[in-house]
């Protein structure tokens, strides 16, 4: 038993699958590894059942992969303030429950977004004091180096992932000779031209898509009105496949047998490191551009970390290159060709940089501890 055993989770689910995406995630982790008991308390269960469909929409609160799932009401009712409280994303606490705590004073944290930027250094583990009650809350924050709150990554994880790849390779037997893709993006990318420059590129390209909002410009560029769940369609050098939306360890393989990944956001853009496989990130995008500065910074402690020879410096460049024009719409048939031809060094680079982040401890342990200390 652990001197906090009970753990609350808040999730509201703003837009997109982020949100419940990174907290279940950390849900489950917390459960499984450290035997805690997890109330995982999340407003949308439909977008949960995206993630995780074994869960059920209609009940108010089910166990599933030992985390109890509550739905988050707006009517909040609940029996016992927990040890700890995550409060991810600044989401609010219900108030009858904040005044609950004011009583028990648990272990109160606000988990934060990832951002590879410096600054988050100086802010992971600062005290908010309320401005009414006697209650302090700390912010936890992810990222990318020792000072921060960590990455998420399961203890498991690379096993199940070499394993999953070795089963994979034997079973193919090296059949596949065009590049495997998998595309996950925001729809106003530029989808089209991606899609056309890899139709026209000098190798086969299969891609593959999980059912989600880009797929009406896969339909413009293949001038269909619809694409359904299984279909495949081709054009030039370039076949696509529809996958359904999948469960989030499924998305995770699909992930782990594919030479490049598209990947957006948080949660799946972590997801895309551990697989150590190339991968292109677009990150969530921010007023006042924002989030090219959290590219730059990306770019910073994931090709710049290391010393690089020439060579590798040159297939670093075509990586932020692709990210760039990829990000500011500007995608050309040259940043295609240049990928492609980097393509091997980048896989070596995808290769060793996962390891190295994996050598840092990471986020759920990091959290487990400062909770044990506190
Ligand atoms: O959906 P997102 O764009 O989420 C975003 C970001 O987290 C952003 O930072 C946040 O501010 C915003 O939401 C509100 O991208 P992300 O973070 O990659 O989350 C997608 C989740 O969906 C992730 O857990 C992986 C999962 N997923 C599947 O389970 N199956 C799939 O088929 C796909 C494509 C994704």
């Amino acid at each position: 038993m652990h001197k906090q055993q009970r753990w609350d989770i808040f999730c509201r689910v703003v837009d997109n699958f982020g949100d419940i995406g990174v907290c279940w995630r950390l849900a489950r982790q917390l459960a499984h590894e450290y035997g805690l008991d997890i109330r995982l308390w999340v407003d949308d269960l439909e977008s949960t059942q995206r993630l995780l469909p074994e869960i059920d929409t209609m009940l108010q609160v089910q166990k599933v992969d030992g985390v109890a799932i509550h739905h988050w009401q707006p009517e909040f009712s609940f029996d016992t303030v927990a040890d700890v409280v995550i409060e991810a994303f600044a989401c609010e606490l219900p108030e009858n429950y904040l005044q609950a705590m004011a009583e028990t004073r648990p272990v109160w944290l606000n988990l934060e977004y990832l951002s590879a930027e410096s600054w988050v250094e100086d802010y992971h583990l600062k005290p908010s004091p309320h401005p009414r009650l006697p209650l302090n809350k700390t912010f936890f924050f992810p990222g990318f180096t020792e000072r921060t709150g960590g990455l998420l990554r399961e203890k498991d994880l690379f096993a199940a992932r070499d394993a999953f790849v070795q089963r994979q390779q034997q079973a193919d037997n090296g059949t596949h000779d065009s590049l495997q893709v998998s595309l996950f993006c925001y729809p106003f990318a530029p989808i089209r031209q991606l899609l056309s420059i890899m139709a026209q590129g000098p190798r086969p390209v299969h891609c593959r898509i999980p059912q989600t909002g880009i797929l009406p410009a896969v339909c413009d560029f293949f001038a269909v009105t619809q694409l359904t769940v299984g279909q495949q369609i081709s054009s030039g050098q370039l076949t696509v496949e529809i996958l359904p939306f999948l469960s989030q360890d499924a998305y995770d393989r699909l992930l782990w047998c594919c030479d490049l990944n598209f990947v957006r956001g948080e949660d799946s853009w972590i997801r895309a490191i551990w697989a150590a496989r190339p991968f292109i990130w677009q990150p969530y995008r921010q007023e006042e551009d924002t989030h090219l500065l959290k590219l730059q910074a990306f770019f910073d402690v994931y090709n710049r970390a290391n010393e690089a020879t020439d060579s590798e410096a040159a297939a670093r460049t075509s990586l932020e290159q692709f990210h760039r024009a990829w990000v500011g719409g500007e995608l050309q048939a040259a940043h295609w060709q240049q990928l492609l031809q980097q393509l091997p060094a980048l896989q070596a680079h995808a290769k060793q940089r996962a390891e190295d982040l994996a050598q840092q401890a990471d986020l759920a342990s990091k959290l487990v501890i400062f909770c044990e200390n506190s």
